[in-house]
């Protein structure tokens, strides 16, 4: 009778295991699943959750089947007669050993990928990661490449300003202006930082969730397995617009990210023409703040700027999208005087959308304001100098 039980008690516990694991195949197929892993440690992470998850589903079943065999088997009903006795060794010292092994087994694995994931050395190029309220910046330490990257869906669309049912991409609010390009098969090491408040560089298929604090930089570390492009978002709270600040990863064959990295370059110099040529005169450029540029230097140079900085918002007709977004053509701030334009784009406003812009270096805020001052049918005629912009910080 008792063996009887036994078995019969086996047979369900089988079959139990068998209905879960049929569900595990049926899960795949939809889609229940942490994303597939791109990345080594992502492949890590990966196994781990699932080889974490199915003791978790062997110790279920054990303590589960034999709670209620023992229920079953002693019930009152049956004429179980309770056996009276305290404690018993052999019992105490199984049940904890026994679990201890089980975390001995778990934690090992898990603690070498952790080990593993800290360990950023010996990377094929690091790039620093910029936080900010809201929108990542990429530093190609190496390659000499920098930008913004920004959710590039516009506010319309993803509030359906116009008409409801607006047609939106799957990924309407995982698309920005300018994705984090790199190569894949290379050891990419990000130092990640903020400038304003604790944000998250998260991208699951790369197994990376990197704190990005202020005054810190973090390092963490992925080598994309293959070319494809990797979506994720800010992992922290960070201000209302936390929700918009999606990071898209795309990783190109070598040689494509070579070309890549050309054609930024010969982007860069016009949205830094200032600057860059501030660096390369001879005598102590950087700090002469006294350099002269003409307003055309400037206009072409804020052009860039505003389009990488403000035209998300502002669009780059310059109309923005009212009531929102002020239209900067023909706006009475942009045409009145420039100090406080200049107040306006540097401190931002409290409790709008206008953030400060005072990260930007003094050479980009001049030429994005002589820029907006004589864009479109805004003719001021007016430059603001680098120098202006350095003494209006103070
Ligand atoms: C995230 C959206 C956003 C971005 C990006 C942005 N702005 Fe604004 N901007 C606003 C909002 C919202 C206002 C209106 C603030 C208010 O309520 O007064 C504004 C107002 C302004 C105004 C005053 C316009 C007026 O007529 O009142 C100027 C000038 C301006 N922005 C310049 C810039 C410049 C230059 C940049 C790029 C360096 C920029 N903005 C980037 C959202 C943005
Ligand atoms: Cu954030």
């Amino acid at each position: 009778m008792g063996l009887d039980m036994l078995r019969k008690t086996f047979r369900y516990a089988a079959l139990a295991a068998a209905a879960l694991a049929m569900g595990a195949t049926a899960n795949a197929a939809y889609d229940v699943d942490i994303l597939p892993p791109a990345s080594p440690i992502a492949q890590q992470i990966y196994d781990l959750h699932w080889a974490i998850m199915w003791i978790c589903v062997g110790i279920f079943v054990v303590v589960f089947g034999a709670m209620f065999y023992s229920v079953f088997k002693h019930r009152k009903a049956a004429g179980a007669k309770a056996a009276h006795f305290h404690e018993n060794t052999t019992i105490e010292v199984i049940w904890t050993v026994i679990p201890f092994l089980i975390l001995i087994g778990m934690a090992y694995p898990a603690t070498k990928t952790v080990l593993e994931m800290k360990d950023a050395s010996s990377p094929d190029l690091t790039v620093k990661v910029t936080a900010f309220q809201w929108a990542w910046e990429y530093d190609y330490l190496q390659d000499g490449v920098k930008f913004t990257a920004r959710l590039s869906t516009p506010r319309a669309q993803i509030e359906e300003w116009g008409k409801k049912g607006q047609a939106k991409g799957a990924d309407y609010l995982l698309e920005v202006d300018n994705p984090m390009v790199v190569p894949a098969g290379k050891k990419v090491r990000l130092l990640v930082t903020s400038n304003d408040v604790i944000h998250g560089w998260y991208v699951p298929q790369l197994g990376i969730n990197q704190y990005g604090i202020p005054g810190f930089v973090k390092d963490a570390w992925f080598t994309a397995d293959k070319p494809g492009v990797y979506r994720g978002q800010c992992s922290q709270i960070c201000g209302k617009e936390h929700g918009y600040m999606p990071i898209v990863v795309v990783a190109k064959a070598p040689e494509e990210y070579a070309a890549w990295v050309k054609e930024q370059k010969a982007k860069m110099p016009a949205a830094q023409a200032p600057q860059q040529v501030a660096a390369a005169a001879p005598a102590a450029p950087a700090a002469d703040p006294n350099k002269k540029w003409t307003a055309e230097e400037l206009k072409a140079a804020g052009e860039k700027v505003f389009a990488a900085n403000c035209a998300a918002c502002h669009q780059a007709t310059g109309k923005g999208m009212p009531p929102a977004f002020p239209a900067l053509d023909g706006s009475k701030v942009v045409n009145g005087p420039k100090a406080a334009q200049l107040a306006l784009v540097l401190n931002g406003k409290q409790g709008t959308a206008m953030a400060s812009f005072a990260r930007l270096s003094d050479s980009e805020l001049a030429s994005v304001v002589t820029y907006t001052r004589n864009a479109w049918g805004n003719k001021t005629g007016e430059a603001i100098q680098p120098a202006e912009v350095k003494a209006a910080r103070k």
